[in-house]
């Protein structure tokens, strides 16, 4: 098993790396992407597992018959953030493969189906809405809404699929699919240091709620050099302000708010901006807290914005309810693993999607810095091995053993 998991990690470690900064593009539907699916592809059938491609362009690597009901699935994703690390999401997947090397090593005899996947598109880092594999499957994103979604090049959701050489016109619900699912079980580097001091693996309680806005900062086109400053509505002023006023209110709140990503139009360097777009990610322990947030957030920057003569408008692009694991599965996993941490995280993950439709829990793997989305994110190889063997013992307690 060992030779196993890092055989794979080292195949895939070097796809969509950036040779500068280390991190990672592997954006959804583009060459990186293409290739990754690739490697899924080839692990599957080089394991003799039933490849399976499904109408949302998620793949899935099956031991046993796919329509049986009752699979115990286990995954995650493949895409990362920009310049992400190698960790989110490929953890999961190889470590999937990896145990299920371990449970064939174990002579272990399956009672029910199982099946690996790599959900599509995880991260949103292209079209701005998170999990839209998951999404789609569990019908909380809509086609039409998913139709709409474009990328920073206008370039849309399907088309970018049609290129890639998916049909989007199939895309939609599978409630046939989820429901022949009995448990999902996601494994996924840990993305805080709650198990920095503690233990290699631990288990998921809940995912907080966590959402994405856009702020749409309307001011007017000017030059830098002759509009005198009481003659400016320069929306980079109001975008600053709010800024800051978010970070300000998150703390009070004990939430969390982030601006990472920002364009300006003209974007020149001696022009006032004619628009400014701010994207908000906001997660807190509970909806009222975080709903009160951006509220807050909104409302600071409205009145910012009518000092400045800046109109304000706000869109939220994606939105994750709390999800709180399946109690029964969730403690089942704790019992298999001899009393390890349960811990929540902020960080979303398809298995929250899922977990709207079928008994879900997740694995986490010790991350020692505690940091994610970002080319220093890192697990020792003994943890992750530890983790491989906490997904195999879980896996097999769930489908190897007759319920
Ligand atoms: O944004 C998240 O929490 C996840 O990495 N998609
Ligand atoms: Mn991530
Ligand atoms: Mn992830």
């Amino acid at each position: 098993m060992t030779d196993t998991f890092e055989g794979m990690w080292a195949e895939l470690l070097p796809v969509g790396r950036s040779a500068s900064s280390g991190g990672y593009r592997r954006f959804a539907w583009n060459s990186a992407d293409a290739e990754c699916r690739a490697w899924f592809e080839e692990q599957a059938r080089a394991r003799g597992l039933t490849y399976e491609l499904d109408r949302n362009g998620n793949q899935w690597a099956w031991l046993g018959d796919p329509q049986a009901g009752g699979a115990v699935v286990t995954g995650s994703h493949l895409d990362s953030v920009p310049d992400g690390g190698a960790f989110d999401g490929p953890l999961g997947v190889v470590s999937s493969f990896a145990a299920l090397d371990e449970l064939r090593a174990r002579g272990a005899e399956f009672a029910k189906p199982l099946a690996i996947v790599n959900f599509g598109d995880e991260e949103g880092a292209r079209f701005g809405v998170a999990c839209i594999g998951s999404r789609l499957t569990a019908g909380v994103l809509s086609p039409e809404q998913a139709y709409e979604l474009r990328d920073a090049d206008g370039v849309r959701l399907p088309d970018a699929m049609e290129r890639a050489g998916y049909d989007p016109t199939a895309i939609g619900a599978d409630t046939d699919r989820l429901g022949r699912i009995g448990a999902f079980v996601e494994l996924h580097v840990e993305q805080g240091r709650y198990l920095a001091e503690d233990r290699p693996v631990g288990v998921a309680s809940a995912i907080w709620p966590h959402g994405r806005w856009r702020f749409d900062f309307h001011g007017e086109a000017n030059h830098a050099g002759t509009t005198r400053i009481e003659d400016r509505r320069d929306p980079m002023l109001t975008f600053a302000n709010t800024v800051l006023s978010a970070r300000k209110k998150a703390g009070l709140a004990g939430a969390l708010a982030t601006f990472g990503k920002v364009a300006v139009e003209p974007n020149g360097t001696n022009a006032i901006a004619s628009l400014v777009r701010g994207w908000l990610d906001s997660r807190a322990a509970d909806e009222a807290t975080l709903t009160a947030l951006v509220a807050e957030i909104e409302r600071a920057a409205s009145e910012r914005g009518e000092r400045d003569g800046v109109r304000v408008e706000l869109t939220r692009e994606s939105y994750t309810p709390v999800v709180d694991f399946d109690g029964p599965l969730r403690d089942r996993l704790a019992k298999v693993l001899g009393g390890v941490p349960v811990l929540p995280t902020g960080a979303g993950h398809d298995a929250g999607i899922l977990a709207s439709a079928v008994p879900t829990a997740m694995l986490f793997v010790r991350n020692p810095s505690g940091v994610s989305h970002s080319p220093a994110e890192h697990a020792e190889v003994a943890d992750c091995l530890a983790g491989v063997t906490a997904l195999a013992d879980v896996l097999e307690d769930l489908a190897c053993q007759p319920s």
